[in-house]
């Protein structure tokens, strides 16, 4: 058997795309200058998509390449691959659980703590000279204060567990209460936003979880509140946030994610009471290695008949 094909949404780190080029026929969709082309004239021979967590795999995509066999995705997130669409036609789904937890908490904890603390614009203060001319503004404690964590998963609780070390008072909200938690359990998303001073999006995507953070929640957050979505951009009403952000009913937001990333609004590079990432939150070397291992290990794993690592479906 010769080497099984391999259609990749985008790119991967060097590292990983040297090892999948010895193992598979690797066809890079993202240097095609014809996409539409690439997928039809490989059609009856790709077997596998390695995607990206926001690139996913729609069932159009799966559609055209009736031998696919498995998606394996680069991320936890699977809201971009057509979950009913795969399962109906018995094609394996696998993504990389566990292996990014920690450094996605810390980059909330990192946009609360730049946000609330002004950290960028301390930078500034002091590269461009003001420092010694004139006072840095007092700004926002981020200990002891109480914190709302929307979506109580891995990451979620990952980041309930740093903040706790921060002498924060944790509330959560979810479809359901976890017994294993220790933090407050609160069904009504408007009213824990009411009684925290920072929102810490870590929902999962997909219909779901769609715009949850709306205008009510916002309004309930308040002038003093901030809020940091490492989740998906998708699960904030974007012109609410906006809006609020404009008005000043909040204070400010730390944002990793975006509705229509990479092309966010042009407003969002201007507020000075906004950090922006670029959908980063796992983009630390040693996560990365290790979700494209999982990637590698979980085609691996299906190409020699053994069971997925970390499957989906
Ligand atoms: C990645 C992600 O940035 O895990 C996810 O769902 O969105 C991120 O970890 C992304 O998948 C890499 O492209």
């Amino acid at each position: 058997m010769g080497k099984p094909d391999v259609l990749m949404m985008g790119a991967y780190p060097a590292w990983d795309m040297e090892e999948l080029d010895v193992r598979y026929v690797v066809h890079k969709l993202w240097e095609a200058t014809d996409p539409g082309r690439m997928i039809e004239a490989n059609r009856s021979t790709i077997r596998a998509i390695a995607t990206r967590g926001e690139l996913g795999a729609s069932a159009d995509l799966m559609k055209r390449l009736p031998k696919l066999e498995i998606v394996s995705c680069y991320g936890v997130g699977t809201d971009a691959i057509d979950l009913g669409y795969a399962k109906a036609n018995g094609i394996r789904v696998t993504n990389t659980p566990d292996v990014l937890t920690a450094d996605v908490a810390d980059m909330a904890v990192g946009l609360l703590l730049s946000v609330a603390r002004n950290i960028p614009q301390a930078d500034r203060f002091v590269r461009d000279g003001s420092w010694g001319k004139s006072s840095m503004p007092l700004v926002t404690r981020v200990s002891g204060k109480k914190v709302g964590v929307v979506g109580m998963g891995r990451v979620g609780a990952a980041v309930a567990k740093r903040l706790a070390a921060f002498d924060c008072e944790i509330a959560y909200f979810d479809v359901s209460h976890r017994s294993d938690i220790p933090y407050a359990f609160l069904p009504d998303l408007v009213g824990l936003a009411r009684q925290v001073e920072f929102l810490v999006v870590t929902l999962a995507g997909g219909e779901s979880t769609m715009n949850l953070i709306n205008a009510d929640v916002l309004h309930a957050l308040g002038p003093d509140g901030i809020l940091i979505n490492v989740s998906r951009g998708s699960t904030v009403d974007e012109a609410a946030l906006l809006h609020a952000l404009e008005a000043r009913t909040i204070k400010g937001a730390g944002l990793d994610v975006f509705w229509h990333e990479p092309r966010i609004d042009e407003r969002f590079k201007v507020f000075d009471h906004v950090v922006v990432q670029p959908h980063h939150a796992s983009g630390t070397i040693e996560t990365r290695r290790a979700m494209g291992k999982l990637v590698r290990d979980n085609l691996a794993a299906h190409f020699a008949g053994a069971a997925l690592v970390t499957p989906v479906l």
